[in-house]
């Protein structure tokens, strides 16, 4: 079994009823839930003009390979509507692999860990909850948000799970 992280996110239409329908789907298809972090209203990153969007992150276990896990992730995305129109652009459901304890790879279908995520307040505060010793290239994950903190608001959902 690997331990996975995923950043789920919405910026479409009911927001919220999109990440906890997004889980349920997961936990249907065989993916086992072993953490949810809270949920959080982020600005958006990458293409600024566009609506907040609520964001998590959940660790899963997984025995299969990670492209497989990525499969599930892209046909629950399909699943619940998201088409894609442009890099960064808005979506009802967006599901990334964020980080594995056990894998990276890099295919011309999944980078692990995903190219941003040490960028992205978004991912990386949810992160903290379920992680808070996690270290990457030297540094805390306490210390890179302390670094980040002020480009990108964030703040705590009033609704959780
Ligand atoms: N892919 C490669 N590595 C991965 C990975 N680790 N996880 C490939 C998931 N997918 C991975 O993704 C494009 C291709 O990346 C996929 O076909 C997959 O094989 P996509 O989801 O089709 O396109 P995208 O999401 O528009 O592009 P990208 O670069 O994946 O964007 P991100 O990283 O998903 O960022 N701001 C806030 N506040 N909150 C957000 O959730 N999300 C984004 C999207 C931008 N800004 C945001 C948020
Ligand atoms: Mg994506």
């Amino acid at each position: 079994m690997s331990l996975y992280y995923i950043s789920v996110g919405s910026n479409m239409g009911d927001r919220f009823r999109y990440l906890v329908n997004a889980v349920f789907d997961l936990k249907k298809r065989g993916i086992q839930m072993q953490g949810l972090s809270s949920i959080y209203e982020t600005e958006p990153w990458g293409k600024t003009d566009q609506t907040p969007f609520l964001n998590a992150v959940l660790a899963v276990e997984w025995m299969g390979e990670a492209e497989e896990l990525l499969d599930i992730l892209q046909a629950t995305e399909i699943r619940f509507g998201r088409v894609r129109h442009e890099k960064w652009g808005p979506r009802t459901l967006d599901l990334d692999l964020i980080y594995s304890d056990d894998k990276s790879c890099c295919t011309d279908r999944l980078t692990l860990p995903h190219p941003y995520f040490w960028e992205r307040l978004f991912v990386l505060v949810p992160l903290e909850e379920l992680s808070p010793d996690f270290f990457w290239e030297g540094q805390s994950i306490h210390n890179r948000i302390t670094f980040l903190e002020g480009g990108q608001t964030i703040t705590k959902w009033s609704h959780q799970w």
